[in-house]
């Protein structure tokens, strides 16, 4: 009975340690970053690890994918472990940036100075650009022109609808279909 319960607790140990000396497979974009002695991969869900490559250098919003190793010894001290065996590829999508839609001016409010801020845009000749483009689509119809500060006018002066999501609150685009793009919106992590 004690060899049975001893050989119980041997086999449940190995296979602990079988678990954490297995491989995990790894899948994840990310962006090349230089690291202090070699470029790391920055992983969007947290981490620095060590890749190949591929080509691909410092900026480059890429997809890693292989087989991790945690506690792999490399040159480059700062990763947190190695991916190898897989391929480095382009990340097909960039992370969406979190806007208020409406808000075109990059404000934190809605009101008539996004409706200036998109007339002057649009008339103003020298004024500055827009600083995202998908919050200042505030009808969300995929282009920006007059209707867009017409319909900030309508939403704030004559009763009209308020912008479709994301608004009043920062949110990510959920029609990332369209051609517009958000460059920078500083108050939306
Ligand atoms: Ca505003
Ligand atoms: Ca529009």
């Amino acid at each position: 009975m004690k060899r049975i319960v001893l050989s119980g607790i041997l086999l449940a140990a190995l296979s602990t340690l079988g678990t954490s000396l297995s491989a995990q497979s790894f899948d994840e974009c990310g962006f090349l970053v230089d690291g202090v002695e070699c470029t790391l991969f920055q992983s969007d869900q947290g981490g620095l690890y060590i890749v190949s490559t591929a080509g691909f250098s410092t900026g480059d919003y890429i997809r890693v994918t292989g087989t991790f190793d945690p506690s792999c010894i490399s040159f480059c001290q700062q990763g947190n472990g190695c991916v190898f065996g897989g391929a480095t590829t382009l990340c097909g999508v960039l992370p969406s940036p979190e806007y208020i839609r409406g808000d075109a001016n990059v404000d934190g409010s809605y009101n008539i100075s996004d409706a200036i801020t998109l007339l002057g845009a649009f008339f103003t000749p020298g004024a500055s650009p827009l600083l995202c483009s998908d919050a200042a689509d505030a009808n969300d119809d995929g282009s920006l022109n007059i209707a867009d500060a017409i319909f900030v006018l309508g939403g704030l002066f004559s009763s009209g609808d308020m912008p479709p999501f994301p608004f009043p609150n920062c949110g990510a685009d959920p029609t990332a279909t369209d051609s517009l793009d958000c460059g920078e919106f500083t108050l939306c992590p």
